[in-house]
């Protein structure tokens, strides 16, 4: 019989670390593997290894629902969360891998005034960046999401923030499709290798201390979200960040019913349909610092209670799993791209809830700023002196998640 099953060529090579490279990465996520990607395709640095502690891809990346838009409302933020979306809509294409990039249209409602008025200032700063997005009203709504409650109980729709090429992607294959081209490249990619040291001379890094061993490099990029405040504090310096628990769930499989992406920020609680039929689900994170990927079980009723005004078909489904990821959040909800106190060492963090969206911009930004040492145009605004600055890039209503 065919063994359709065996003989398979792997994907990405499992190699020993060298002793030396260029640059170290930690953290196989989605932008650490997207930092590595873009810093042998756009600048030619191949000798780099990517260092991960458990297996690439089985962080946020692989825990996240999805959702990628770009209606952000600062200047800087639409310019990196738009080159983003850009790069998702070729993605598929560029890495030869099929990550199921869905441009099929999310929707933030509106349901105080207060939001409609946050939304439509929204649209218009949108308008002047050049990131489509536009106002709708009830009506609009209904039609584009014919399960939804617009007159709900407490509050009821008043409109919403429509992007119609934001969407989804299948997360894995983005690790995956990135983990495939840097493995090509001769980049090597090293799992169950958990960095536990940061070697300095003087000022400047030199490498680092892991489970497999010591390695050395002449330039370090840290790309491991939740656990950015670990590896700082190895570095010796502090980062502004908080780490806190962020779930979701999903459905039993159902017909599909909804084929748009609806964040209702108000009651709390944002849905699509995956293309098996379940419902994504998933609402605020944990109010409390911590490094469980699993989140408080309160939150999950919560989450059920506030759709089901929305949508009130879901109040029979019943759930399938719940999981959590570890987010890293910052005062201003914006991220981290930045050189550190450490010469030669760069941080990339502070993506929060909102990071799977952002991953080849920010992979894009941060090997801009490894390969030239400094911060180009995507990255310049995003440098941690903000804080000491009070230069602060305000996104907590475009997050969409309570934090
Ligand atoms: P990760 O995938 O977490 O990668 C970091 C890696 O670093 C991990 O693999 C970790 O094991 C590794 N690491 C840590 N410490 C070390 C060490 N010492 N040594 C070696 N390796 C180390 N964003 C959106 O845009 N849209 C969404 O719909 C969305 N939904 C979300 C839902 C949930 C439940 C969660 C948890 C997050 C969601 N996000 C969403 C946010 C998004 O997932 C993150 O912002 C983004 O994935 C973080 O970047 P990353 O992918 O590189 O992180
Ligand atoms: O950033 O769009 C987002 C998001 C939705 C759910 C979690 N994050």
């Amino acid at each position: 019989a065919a063994r359709y099953h065996s003989g398979w060529e792997r994907a990405w090579k499992s190699p020993q670390p060298k002793k030396r490279y260029d640059a170290i990465i930690i953290g196989a996520g989605g932008h650490g593997l997207a930092t590595a990607y873009y810093l042998g395709k756009n600048h030619g640095i191949t000798n780099v290894a990517i260092l991960e502690k458990g297996w690439l891809g089985g962080g946020n990346t692989g825990r996240n629902t999805t959702i990628i838009r770009s209606n952000y409302l600062q200047d800087p933020s639409a310019a990196i969360y738009e080159k983003a979306r850009s790069l998702y809509e070729t993605m598929s294409q560029d890495l030869n891998m099929n990550v199921m990039f869905s441009p099929r249209g999310v929707i933030m409602l509106a349901q105080t005034e207060h939001e409609v008025r946050g939304y439509e200032r929204t649209a218009h700063a949108n308008a002047l960046q050049g990131v489509k997005t536009e106002f709708i009203g009830p009506e609009r709504v209904k039609e584009l999401v014919p399960i939804i409650n617009i007159d709900g109980p407490r509050y009821p729709v008043l409109g919403g923030l429509w992007q119609a090429r934001g969407g989804t992607a299948r997360h894995d294959a983005v690790a995956w499709g990135y983990a495939r081209a840097c493995s090509a490249m001769g980049m090597d990619i090293i799992q169950q290798c958990e960095v536990t040291g940061v070697r300095r001379d003087g000022g400047k890094v030199v490498g680092v201390d892991t489970t497999k061993g010591a390695i050395e490099c002449n330039k370090l990029g840290v790309v491991v979200a939740g656990h950015s405040g670990v590896i700082s504090e190895m570095a010796g310096f502090r980062l502004p960040i908080e780490s806190v628990a962020l779930q979701a769930l999903v459905s039993e499989p159902i017909k599909p019913c909804m084929d748009v992406v609806v964040m209702a920020n108000t009651v709390h609680g944002y849905m699509s349909q995956s293309d098996k039929g379940e419902m994504v689900i998933g609402g605020g994170t944990d109010g409390f610092n911590n490094y469980t990927q699993r989140g408080s079980f309160h939150h999950v009723e919560e989450t059920v209670r506030a759709l089901i005004e929305t949508f009130p078909i879901i109040s029979r489904l019943k759930m399938l799993r719940q999981w959590g990821g570890i987010v890293d959040v910052t005062g201003d909800r914006s991220p981290i791209i930045s050189k550190t106190p450490v010469d030669g060492m760069f941080i990339n963090c502070g993506w929060g809830t909102g990071g799977f969206k952002a991953i080849p911009g920010s992979g894009w930004a941060m090997a801009e700023m490894i390969a030239k040492g400094e911060p180009g145009a995507l990255a310049a605004e995003f440098g941690m002196d903000r804080f000491v600055e009070g230069r602060f890039i305000d996104e907590s209503v475009a997050a969409g998640v309570a934090h």
